[in-house]
């Protein structure tokens, strides 16, 4: 009772930020993002009934209190899914960089759902799957998918109608997504507590909720019509509007370094000398830049020449869950 799954990480264009129900991880607004090729993580889990107790291995140390008992508490779920109480051993290997804004648990809890419910013999369609990994954690549900997709934040209680969908492939639009690498240190706030502190104390968020959908339904259109540009000027406009919303928390949150924002300023020179470039930032320092493949290198280039940037790393749209054998 062993499989082994590959997910990609992802970024988000349209953010999901804040929840409605923290136990199923049911969002307060949709998301949309794009699946990226260059992150992943590779886990496999086994099942047996001579485990007496779980056990997490993460890049081949055994993990923290912190992260195995984030990832049982998942396995417990998943185990009720499945109508067994077996053990498990996972073993993971993250080709992210953890906790720097960087989604790790995006492709953590969607390569976790995949390889302990198909070890579990269990036949998913990918909408299950998705609620599934939802429940690890929110971002891991639109990892299911390759290209540009699509979480519908659904108004039961329950959560069955809140899942990720694709609405573009990874080969229908390539667009290239540079990851510029500021900062590895852990990060001081989570993301789950960021949002949590933003839609209790913060009083821009009624703000966030009256426009994000809108902004999502903007982002689908410049999708669907390839239009970069569009595409670009709503994304940008949709992270500040995350970022305000924290500023505006009790205490505030502040995820941006000195860094951060000589790449804000450098992206907007870019653009003054005519290229199409934009940005994005999660719940961390780093920045992700987007741009058109054609531009990639002079981009490159000129990020990696600023002070504070450490590394930027090239992305494309990446494919959906993989199993092996
Ligand atoms: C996103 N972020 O849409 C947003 C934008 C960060 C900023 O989803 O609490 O690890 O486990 O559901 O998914 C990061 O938060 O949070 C995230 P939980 P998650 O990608």
């Amino acid at each position: 009772m062993k499989a082994t799954a590959i997910a990609n990480t992802n970024i988000a264009l349209i953010k999901y930020w804040g929840k409605r129900d923290e136990t199923l991880f049911l969002p307060m607004n949709s998301s949309l993002s794009i699946t990226l090729d260059s992150f992943f993580t590779v886990t496999t889990v086994e099942f047996s009934k001579s485990f007496y107790k779980d056990i997490f291995f993460l890049n081949e140390l055994q993990a923290t209190d912190k992260e195995s008992n984030k990832a049982f508490n998942f396995l417990n779920k998943v185990r009720e899914f499945a109508g067994t109480n077996l053990h498990a051993r996972i073993s993971s290997e993250n080709r992210v960089p953890t906790a720097a804004g960087f989604a790790s648990s995006a492709s953590g809890f969607a390569a976790l759902a995949a390889a302990a419910t198909r070890a579990l013999g269990l036949q998913l369609s990918e909408k299950e799957l998705s609620m599934i990994a939802r429940q690890g954690s929110g971002s891991a549900c639109r990892s299911i998918y390759g290209g540009f997709v699509e979480w519908q934040k659904g108004i039961r209680t329950d959560g069955k109608d809140s899942f990720a969908k694709q609405i573009l492939n990874e080969k229908a639009w390539d667009i290239s997504v540079l990851s510029v690498l500021l900062a590895a240190e852990q990060k001081k706030v989570s993301s789950t507590e960021g949002m949590k502190r933003t839609v209790e104390t913060s009083p821009f968020y009624t703000g966030w909720l009256n426009t994000v959908e809108k902004d999502l339904e903007e982002a689908k259109e410049a999708i669907n019509s390839r239009d970069f540009e569009k595409l670009g000027i709503i994304v940008e406009a949709n992270t500040m509007k995350m970022h305000a919303t924290m500023l505006g928390a009790k205490p505030p949150i502040l995820y941006w370094q000195r860094g951060t924002i000589d790449v804000i300023q450098h992206i907007h020179k870019l653009r003054s000398a005519g290229i199409y470039v934009y940005f994005t930032i999660d719940a961390g320092p780093n920045v992700k830049v987007l741009c058109l493949p054609e531009d990639e290198k002079i981009v490159y280039e000129s990020l990696l020449s600023l002070k504070d940037v450490q590394d930027v790393i090239i992305c494309h749209p990446g494919s959906g869950i993989k199993y092996f054998e």
